[in-house]
């Protein structure tokens, strides 16, 4: 067994072509799942390129205080898909894991699985362009170095670029600043000091309690405030955990059978048609199992019906005037939109956080930033003057680290270019004029809606299947069609309006960064139905797809 990652080549050898049967970009949970079935279960000769340090993703990256998964970090790791000897090794020790020790893991399993010395990191994939006469990707890496490979295979996190709202004045800024998706290895002490945060999302929740502990005083900038559910986070005892470990085979079964990837019981209540007091307990049960199961096991209707969801509405707000003392803090910090249509946050100490002292509620929704000045933080109402700023400001999600390379496909077409309306996709996996490129986890699949390891093993395993099927029936190129890649855009679209997800204002609809086009951009039809959709399409001999060899070509089975 090797514990070291691949290094790059020498300047001399690297100015041969190096030839894969596939790349893998990114080393987090895809990337290395993706190496192992490519490598160990088909035999291919795979190459994965990671921009980090070390393996890990966005475990690696985000690395700020207070980083732990919102996920049950027993649901939140691979199955024995990959190994029945990992599942059974590795004890968590938390309902919600650390960022150390998901990174831990990690690192574990790629030094377990071998992987490494398939790895090269601190390797970034510029270029990927598709050449029609010989069905390669041709991929740039830093350096000016070319690969090639048959198959183009994406693993880059749907959170992975950076979204930096671009106030001015940053550069004259005389104090520290952060973003938390990009957070120095060596941690950093704000005892003492007057720190701003900017964002209240997922990671500024996370994050706002563990810096409050220790700065003197935390101003936190709050443009939308979210519905934050405890985490209610406890030590996972030893007999617990060897519990989970004689059931994993059943906990995995039900989580691949839930349209959000984990072990919840969906509820088919309607919040409506509950007496109220039925209701209130029913949502207090939730509260105090804490976790993100709050939404699927209360009520069935709280996504469709805003009626319905004005219940749970009530419900948050009762909950954070009771914790927060001062009455309008309470109410800034209550949201104003339907639950469950931006992802809520798991809080831990969060709301009682506003309760300290050293800290402060900037409503920016009514006093915006204007500028960042020498001395900290301008808003339209007054100046902030603050030692360091935090960024929690969250990500150009899903497609922007896709459009970080810049991938040609046929006829030296962009994605970018492609995509200037919105994803087109085939299942989220494919999109036309892009042969032989697979996107883990892309946009219009489930992903981000659901528990991200269980989307991924079912990509992963897909595409495995997919390309194994290719070379066995002697196939080079499979692309997806114009019209089966139509009409999944238009049923993504058409599922996502049934719900009331895209009248809010959220990174899943994209609405974060200026200019994106504004739409849901994961699959909202639940991870069960969208395996089976998948799993037919390859039954169908992959239906939707036209699989070619390089000298003709044929139709999948129904085209
Ligand atoms: O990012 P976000 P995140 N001026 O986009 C605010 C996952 N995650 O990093 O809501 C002022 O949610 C922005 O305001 P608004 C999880 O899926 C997982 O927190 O746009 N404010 C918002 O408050 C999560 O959903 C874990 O009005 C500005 C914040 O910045 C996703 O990552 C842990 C602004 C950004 O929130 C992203 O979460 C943490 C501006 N110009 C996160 N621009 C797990 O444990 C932005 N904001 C698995």
């Amino acid at each position: 067994m090797s514990a070291t990652p691949a290094t790059r080549p020498e300047q001399g050898e690297a100015a041969r072509v190096r030839t894969y049967d596939a790349v893998v970009v990114g080393a987090g949970f895809s990337g290395l799942y993706m190496l192992f079935w490519l490598r160990d279960k088909l035999g291919l000769r795979a190459r994965v390129f990671e921009k980090g340090k070390d393996v890990g993703g966005t475990w690696y990256w985000n690395r700020y205080p207070g980083a732990r998964c919102d996920s049950e970090s027993v649901y939140y790791c691979f199955s024995d898909h990959l190994s029945e000897e990992i599942l059974q090794e590795w004890n968590w020790s938390e309902r919600y894991a650390t960022q150390p020790e998901i990174q831990r893991y990690l690192r574990w399993v790629a030094e377990k699985m071998d992987l490494l010395r398939d790895i090269e990191l601190n390797r970034t994939v510029l270029a990927a362009h598709y050449d029609e006469q010989r069905a390669v990707w041709r991929i740039t890496l830093d350096g000016d170095e070319q690969v090639e490979a048959r198959f183009f295979i994406t693993a880059v996190g749907c959170l992975h670029a950076i979204n930096m709202p671009k106030f001015p004045g940053l550069a004259r800024f005389r104090g520290r600043w952060y973003h938390t998706a990009d957070w120095p290895e060596e941690g950093v002490s704000f005892a003492g000091r007057r720190v701003a945060v900017i964002g209240t999302g997922a990671t500024a929740v996370q994050v706002i309690p563990e810096v409050a502990k220790e700065a003197q005083h935390v101003y936190v900038f709050q443009r939308t405030p979210n519905h934050c559910i405890p985490g209610q986070n406890r030590k996972i005892s030893p007999e617990e955990m060897a519990e989970i470990k004689k059931n994993y085979k059943q906990i995995w079964q039900k989580m691949r059978a839930n349209r959000a990837g984990f072990p919840y019981n969906p509820s088919n209540r309607s919040a409506l048609e509950t007496p109220p007091e039925e209701r209130w307990r029913i949502y207090e049960e939730a509260w105090q199992r804490g976790g993100l199961g709050f939404g699927q096991e209360t009520f069935s209707d709280l996504l469709i019906s805003e009626e319905a969801n004005r219940t749970a509405q009530e419900f948050f707000a009762t909950k954070i005037r009771q914790i927060v003392r001062d009455p309008h803090v309470a109410d800034l910090l209550t949201p104003k939109y339907p639950f469950g249509t931006k992802r809520p946050p798991l809080e831990h100490g969060y709301y009682e956080t506003f309760n300290r002292p050293n800290v402060t509620l900037v409503d920016v929704r009514s006093t915006p930033i204007e500028e960042i000045t020498e001395a900290g933080i301008r808003t339209s109402d007054r100046e902030y003057e603050v030692d360091d700023i935090i960024f929690a400001t969250g990500f150009d999600a899903m497609t922007g680290a896709l459009f970080a390379i810049d991938i040609r496909g046929r006829g030296g077409v962009s994605l970018r270019e492609r995509w200037a309306d919105g994803p087109q996709t085939y299942l989220g996996l494919a999109s036309h004029g892009f042969p032989n490129m697979f996107m883990i986890t892309g946009p219009q699949s489930p992903s981000v809606l659901t528990n991200m390891v269980v989307a991924i093993e079912q990509h992963v395993e897909w595409i495995a299947d997919c390309i194994r099927y290719l070379r066995e029936n002697g196939f080079d190129a499979i692309e997806a069609t114009p019209e089966a890649e139509q009409q999944w855009v238009a049923h993504h679209a058409e599922v996502a309006n049934l719900t009331l997800i895209p009248k809010t204002d959220s990174w899943w609809v994209g609405a974060n960064i200026p200019g994106k086009r504004r739409l849901l951009y994961p699959y909202v039809g639940g991870l069960d139905a969208y395996r089976a959709i998948c799993d037919k399409v390859a039954r169908a001999g992959y239906q939707g797809f036209s699989l070619s060899r390089l000298e003709g070509s044929r139709s999948s089975a129904a085209g």
